[in-house]
């Protein structure tokens, strides 16, 4: 008799629970899995679903009813709850003329990548950052920031933020402003000139926190960096978003990356332990993510979940991503993996 009778185990384990006690032996595998298994498949939202609801949300949703206008992609993998992927929620967010978006801040990070977005600013800590084509804002943890449309067109923008990660680890803080401090819209780009020179700092500026200083990244240059960069060993050119004091990501646990991708081209499968959302900047191509394959063109977004092989390839001239991750979170945990095939 090598097994001891299946009821008096159970009888044990009961016991134990009873007692507030969990026996490794019995559940070793469910809290140890030998690898990551992300909850969702990967998803594709197509700009062309995506465009009509952003025009009803500014008819049917006064903005001064609400904290923002904005349309978050959601993934039915997390049974309702509001995620893109694993850590990460994205969104569009519309501005109508005359619009204002109160001032705020939190803890979770955000960012947002003006798809069509000229002319519109957002106010980042006392800073106007005039938002052009496909230019990147950071709002840092804890950093004020409001949103104003004072052009005559209706301004869509993608917006991306960590509130899934904050969420888990209970670390949300948030405070509203005063919707009627006229003070905070009257500002122009102030400290943002610090850091608007790149190879070039202030000598007796103080080290702060640990988010990057600058809050706006231009779009021409970033197009004039991928134009320069060579491919990495996945056949892509990939630019990172850096804090130009550390040479860092842009926030510990919100990591972006714009990346070029020549026609005709397929680059190597890869994966990696963290969660990315892509965003298509420019052109039109196709993406192998794990069991999936899609078709993209311009503003359409897709997820790579985390430990998913995912490849890329331009169709009929180059092809532009913008891709948010929380890499940077999992290099600061020690917990990046990464494989090319
Ligand atoms: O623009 O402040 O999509 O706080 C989600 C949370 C946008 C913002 C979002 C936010 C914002
Ligand atoms: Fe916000």
């Amino acid at each position: 008799m090598a097994n001891p009778a299946p009821k008096q185990a159970s009888d044990f384990v009961a016991q134990l629970e009873a007692a507030n006690l969990h026996p490794l032996w019995d559940r070793f595998r469910t809290l140890t899995p030998v690898k990551p298994q992300a909850k969702d498949p990967p998803l594709i939202w197509r700009w062309r679903d995506i465009e009509p609801f952003t025009h009803r949300a500014v008819s049917e949703v006064p903005i001064d009813d609400v904290e923002r206008r904005a349309l978050i992609l959601v993934n039915p993998a997390f049974g309702g709850d509001t995620v893109t992927t694993s850590n990460l929620i994205a969104a569009f967010t519309v501005l109508d003329p005359g619009d204002r978006a109160r001032p705020h801040r939190h803890t979770f990070a955000a960012i947002r990548f003006a798809t069509r977005a000229d002319g519109a600013a957002t106010i980042v800590n006392g800073r106007r950052c005039d938002m052009r084509e496909s230019d990147l804002i950071l709002t840092p943890p804890m950093c004020w920031h409001g949103h104003i449309n004072e052009t005559d067109r209706r301004i869509i923008w993608f917006d991306a933020a960590n509130i899934p990660l904050l969420r888990q680890l209970d670390a949300n803080f948030f405070e509203p402003g005063d919707p009627k401090a006229n003070q905070f819209w009257q500002v122009d780009e102030g400290d943002e000139k610090l850091w608007a020179e790149s190879g070039m700092a202030g000598a007796d500026i103080q080290r702060g926190p640990a988010h990057s200083p600058k809050y706006h990244y231009s779009g021409a240059a970033m197009r004039r960096l991928l134009a320069a960069l060579p491919a990495g060993p996945d056949g892509a050119h990939t630019l990172r978003y850096t804090n130009p004091a550390t040479g860092d990501s842009v926030m510990p646990a919100l990591d972006c990356y714009a990346v070029r991708l020549p026609k005709n081209n397929t680059t190597r499968p890869k994966r990696t332990t963290c969660n990315m959302i892509c965003l298509v900047v420019s052109g039109s191509g196709r993406s192998t993510v794990g069991e999936h394959t899609f078709d993209w063109s311009q503003h359409d977004v897709f997820s790579i979940p985390h430990w998913t092989f995912a490849s890329h390839i331009a169709k009929d001239g180059d092809a532009t991503l913008f891709v948010v991750s929380d890499r940077s979170a999992f290099e600061r945990l020690d917990l990046l993996r990464e494989e090319l095939q």
